[in-house]
């Protein structure tokens, strides 16, 4: 396959003034007429061009410029291309014609034109225009749509404001300039809720749901938080939304979260849909953090899109900020900030630290669709917090306002983005815009000293190589710091320390030697290297009055306990337990916040930290290392647990707020203790079967799953759930995830021959084998190899079906280097075996050639 170079970027011969698309649908034999009219792009080169169009997997019926049809001769076709020689290309201007004809029922990629649970529906982000029709499938050309659909199906929706429809048919145009990769279309037998929205400058807006007849009860939420989110958009940066219509609809076969098609968000139903009794707290997070990060896109992706996809990070980037700082407005930012970085240093510091690590703007690429990835997404987010904080409210404000008001319209770059922070506030950016091209998480290395009332910290920044990047420059680090006395309390003043040399000293006047509070909200994305101790860990546990690092010493002493276990074997050291029954019984603090503090970091980020410090990682030794540590503050914390738990009770009827969802967490993370002490897991037991809502009947399930006891009630599970898709995703997650580690495989493998085992359904296809394969590190790492021949079986099984989703799933292996020789080469085998398979996919191709690389 060909690689595509950032570097090789041109602008298109032929810009779009306008389209006309008319659909008629038939399940295997769909056509559709594209009437397109071509200019010439005055940013392309002199002389006469070829007109380049992308096409894949069609049956081209007709292709005429300006009423004639193209000769045979004129047209050469490529691998996902159609050019028309440029002597057939009238160069002023002219009219396209072309009949498509493509088969969506036997469509199974779930990218193009396709059909789920007989609807049709399109994905086309990135690239999957062309598999509709052939067109300049590329972002930086943006047309006004209209689009006529003709079909046996009661919805016919597409983008933008409805024009006129009747008995089988609908016509659809959108005013807004977009590239192709936006547009969308659904048909079916869907129905909708529907309510309204008053913009701030008072135009009425329609809004609507649509689902599956029967799921109407389920859209609430949703639409609560669609409205929030217009509303914050207005409020917070100043953005109204732009036509009369806003649509989302609910998909079950969707091969990631939703996408943002103008004015037709298309969402996998697991992100619109939920009742008490059926989704979990975290499940209606996700929900208000998705809606809103679709919602926002419209302007940040849509009004303003990348020129190419290298620019991938300057919509997803800053859209995942938004949504943060939305969900933080609406929740709690301390927790979100927290559970960001979990989420940060989980998905994204592994990737950077693996054979997958590229920068936040890649300047390569095989298969676009493997770059949607945590370092575009979360690390750009991460890149925007930094420049937020650099140049403060109101620099990042006008910067804001800049951006929104000079790209409008536009195809933009990075270059672009950070010109407009330049332009409205002075400074000089070339140095942090590193952060968008050098891969690797840089690590920060701290030492300080004391003398004379002076108190000096020196930094030392070092960022490692990554693949194609061995030598590094440093980058600019904003360091957020305070200080605390032996008391307790904060002396001299808090403030930020932007770093930008390799080494670099701060001085502070004040009166006793301090204890540090370093990177302070976790103000940059970095690995803060400091000798430290249990005791100045407890302390900052007891006495930070920034949250963040309130929570991050809670981490780092459970970490270094478990680490030291498994290394030596070291007993636990009793004042972790008392600093954690001190966050435990703070009555001040919020329930989300204790329930954080008092979690252990993950297998993985264990396997991470160990493998750092330049030993080989042992799934088993951690997972057991880990139980102690929770059996041991399970003995420690006996008195006090019960007693938290029941005062986290609630009375009434569900509510997903935060403030309830905080204290749920809570309860389930003291009964997950308690279990932990109690055989027969009595208290679990009676928890499942009180549950009103699922957040608490799936929290006890697993626990009773992990401790062994799960039959039962799994059974009785399936039983009330068997017909609820979303559900029953969860009946599949628990075991693979819960399961333990010694059965594990044997359940996963078993649970593969389930009726309901609907592996071409993404959802089901991550609830089972990825959960098992990114979520349970000792069943997927079991040394006899079982695990990673199970993964390797299904990815070669859904490869030639859903490349995409399979791509994505491959990355379990990304962290092979972690592990002993043996695990290693079991990994290494598997995936020689799947790059020795013929006719792999690009995606997997490129995928697996990296890892091994
Ligand atoms: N922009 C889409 C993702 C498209 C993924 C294509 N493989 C969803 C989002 O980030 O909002
Ligand atoms: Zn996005």
């Amino acid at each position: 396959p060909q690689t595509i170079r950032l570097s090789d970027y041109r602008p298109a011969n032929f810009l779009v003034e306008r389209v006309h698309l008319t659909f008629k649908l038939e399940p295997d034999a769909t056509r559709v007429t594209a009437k397109v009219r071509f200019t010439r792009n005055p940013d392309a080169p002199a002389g006469t061009l070829d007109l380049e169009l992308n096409g894949k997997e069609l049956t081209r019926v007709s292709a005429r410029i300006d009423g004639t049809d193209v000769p045979q001769n004129a047209i050469s076709t490529g691998d996902e291309t159609l050019t028309v020689a440029a002597d057939h290309v009238p160069q002023d201007g002219f009219d396209w014609e072309c009949v498509t004809e493509l088969d969506p029922k036997s469509n199974q990629s779930l990218e193009g034109l396709y059909m789920s649970n007989g609807m049709y529906c399109t994905q086309c982000e990135a690239e999957g225009f062309r598999k509709i029709t052939y067109y300049p499938d590329r972002p930086d050309v943006m047309a006004p749509f209209t689009v006529r659909i003709e079909g046996d199906a009661p919805v016919l929706l597409s983008n933008g404001n409805p024009v006129d429809s009747g008995d089988g048919w609908a016509e659809w145009h959108d005013p807004w300039p977009k590239p192709a990769y936006l547009f969308a279309l659904v048909a079916g037998d869907l129905v909708s809720v529907d309510d309204t929205f008053t913009t701030a400058s008072g135009r009425e807006v329609a809004l609507k749901i649509y689902v599956r007849p029967g799921d109407e009860d389920r859209c609430d939420y949703a639409m609560d938080a669609l409205k929030r989110s217009m509303r914050w958009d207005e409020e917070v940066y100043g953005r109204e939304y732009d036509l009369d219509l806003f649509m989302i609809v609910a998909v079950d076969d969707f091969n990631m979260g939703a996408m943002e098609n103008k004015g037709l968000n298309i969402f996998n139903s697991k992100y619109v849909l939920a009742s008490p009794e059926t989704a979990t707290d975290t499940d209606y997070e996700l929900i208000e953090g998705i809606i809103a990060h679709e919602y926002f896109h419209n302007w940040t992706g849509n009004r303003i899109t990348c020129r190419d996809w290298f620019q991938l990070c300057l919509k997803e980037g800053l859209t995942v900020y938004r949504d943060q700082q939305f969900s933080g407005d609406m929740r709690s930012h301390a927790v979100k900030r927290i559970s960001d970085v979990v989420q940060l240093r989980a998905r994204q510091f592994r990737e950077d630290a693996g054979p997958l690590a590229h920068p936040v703007r890649p300047d390569a690429y095989i298969e676009i669709n493997n770059f949607y990835t945590a370092t575009v997404y979360e690390k750009g987010a991460e890149v925007i917090g930094m420049l937020h904080r650099l140049v403060g409210d109101d620099g990042y404000r006008k910067a804001l306002d800049l951006y929104f008001n000079q790209h409008d319209g536009q195809a933009c770059t990075i270059e672009d983005w950070i010109q407009v922070f330049e332009d409205a506030t002075g400074r000089d950016l070339s140095q942090f815009a590193l952060w968008y091209h050098q891969a690797g998480t840089p690590e920060l290395d701290v030492t300080d000293s004391y003398a004379d009332g002076r108190y000096t910290l020196t930094f030392r920044q070092t960022v490692p190589p990554t693949p194609g990047q061995p030598d590094k420059k440093p980058m600019v680090i904003p360091i957020a710091y305070g200080f605390l006395g032996a008391s307790g309390a904060e002396i001299g003043e808090p403030g930020l320390f932007e770093m930008t040399e390799a080494e670099q000293s701060l001085t502070v006047e004040l009166p006793e030697k301090p204890v540090p509070s370093l990177l302070r909200g976790f103000s940059a994305p970095v690995i803060l290297k400091r000798e430290t101790d249990n005791a100045e860990r407890a302390f900052l546990m007891a006495h930070d009055t920034d949250s963040f690092n309130k929570w991050e010493a809670a981490r780092d002493f459970a970490r270094d306990l478990i680490k030291r276990k498994v290394i030596d074997n070291a007993p636990f050291d009793p004042a972790y337990a008392e600093a954690a029954r001190a966050i435990l019984t703070d009555d001040r603090l919020d329930p989300a916040f204790r329930a954080f503090a008092l979690s252990l970091p993950s297998e993985d980020a264990l396997s991470m930290a160990i493998a750092a410090d330049g030993h080989a990682a042992d799934p088993d030794a951690i997972f057991r290392a880990r139980d102690a540590l929770d059996l041991h503050l399970a003995e420690a914390l006996a008195a006090d647990l019960e007693r938290v738990g029941e005062a986290m009770q609630i009375d009434g009827p569900y509510s997903p707020d935060a403030q309830a969802a905080g204290k749920r967490a809570l309860a389930a993370r003291t009964l997950s203790l308690r279990t932990q002490l109690d055989s027969s897991a009595g208290a679990a037991q009676s928890a499942f079967l009180s549950a009103d809502n699922m957040t608490e009947q799936l929290s006890a399930l697993s626990i009773l799953v992990r401790f062994g006891r799960g039959g039962r009630a799994l059974d009785s599970f399936y039983e009330k759930w068997k017909g609820d898709r979303l559900v029953v995703d969860k009946w599949f997650s628990v075991q693979a995830t819960a399961t333990p580690p010694e059965d594990v495989v044997g359940v996963v493998q078993r649970l593969t021959d389930h009726a309901d085992f609907d592996w071409k359904n993404p959802n089901r296809l991550r609830s089972l084998i990825g959960a098992f394969a990114l979520a349970n590190p000792v069943g997927f790492h079991r040394a006899d190899g079982s695990g990673y021949a199970l993964l390797a079986d299904w990815l070669l099984k859904l490869d030639p079906v859903n490349p995409q989703t399979a791509a994505r799933l491959s990355s379990a292996f990304e962290t092979w280097r972690r592990y002993d020789e043996g695990r290693q080469s079991k990994i290494l085998s598997q995936l020689q075996r799947i790059a020795d398979t013929p006719n792999l996919s690009r995606d997997m191709t490129e995928k697996v050639t990296r890892m091994l690389d």
